[in-house]
């Protein structure tokens, strides 16, 4: 019913007003061909970058398969970042290509020891323009970690020290990942993930278990947003497991997160 009417209300306003012309002159706009739309990044796989290291490094988006330069604002100590090649990018099933990118860059970025740690932000430039700007960590080697599967189970816990980040993804619907840690009682840590705010489709859950798997503590959202945060204080010294899985059971190449697991000051 209201795809008939519109279109009819608008013509006989259209034609009372004389502007039946105007109509038919929006319509030959429609036809002509888009104009090229600058670079946009969804995600970079994955979220965080080696220093000293030669990083191999993949950026998603919208409009990349002609992007020539990746330019990063920190640059307080020379670092190199070559493209490899562009593509386009297979969206994954049930995934908006706009949130998770149709096109991709592939970049090999070499980070100098002594590069500053922390959030750095960079754009991707094309003939067609230059991207927004879209944050990526930088991390000493000796402190980011990549997850190691299979991790999926308490028997299969990936061990970690704390102070470390891992660099992981839930890859695939149901996927859990699990990681265990030591620590001794008193002490108050902190597990906090990365991954909406670097562009990951994961919507976190964070569970922390005694060395009886009793739940000690579980997050799903914290300040405002879908990525978890727990802070807890270790009643024993012993092993402690981290659980993580997406709270729609969902998963994919892009469902990527960086998990810190820290001692807290007091
Ligand atoms: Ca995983
Ligand atoms: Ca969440």
């Amino acid at each position: 019913m209201r795809r008939l009417g519109v279109p009819l209300v608008a013509a006989i306003l259209a034609l009372c007003s004389g502007a039946l012309l105007e109509v038919k002159g929006d319509d030959k706009e429609d036809k002509k061909p888009q104009k090229p739309e600058p670079p946009q990044v969804c995600v970079t796989l994955p979220l965080a970058l080696r220093i000293g290291a030669t990083n191999q490094f993949t950026i998603r988006g919208l409009n990349l398969t002609n992007v020539t330069a990746l330019q990063f604002t920190n640059t307080s100590v020379a670092l190199t970042a070559e493209i490899k090649a562009t593509s386009k990018a297979e969206v994954p099933k049930e995934s908006d290509a706009k949130k998770v990118g149709d096109t991709q860059v592939e970049v090999v970025v070499t980070v100098p020891s002594g590069f500053p740690s922390g959030t750095n932000w960079f754009t991707l430039a094309s003939t067609s323009g230059v991207s927004e700007l879209k944050p990526v960590v930088f991390l000493p080697a000796t402190q980011l970690v990549s997850e190691k599967e299979p991790n999926g189970s308490y028997g299969q816990a990936q061990s970690i020290e704390l102070g470390a980040t891992v660099s992981g993804g839930i890859k695939e619907s149901g996927d859990v990942d699990v990681y265990q840690f030591s620590g001794s009682a008193g002490t108050t840590v902190s597990a906090t993930i990365r991954a909406t705010t670097g562009g990951s489709a994961l919507d976190s859950i964070l569970t922390i278990y005694d060395a009886a798997n009793r739940i000690l503590a579980s997050n799903d959202d914290s300040a405002g947003g879908p990525d978890s945060m727990i802070r807890l204080r270790l009643p024993k010294t012993g092993v402690y497991r981290i659980s993580l899985q997406d709270a729609h059971d969902r998963g994919g190449l892009t469902h990527v997160y960086l998990l810190d697991v820290q001692v807290v000051e007091e």
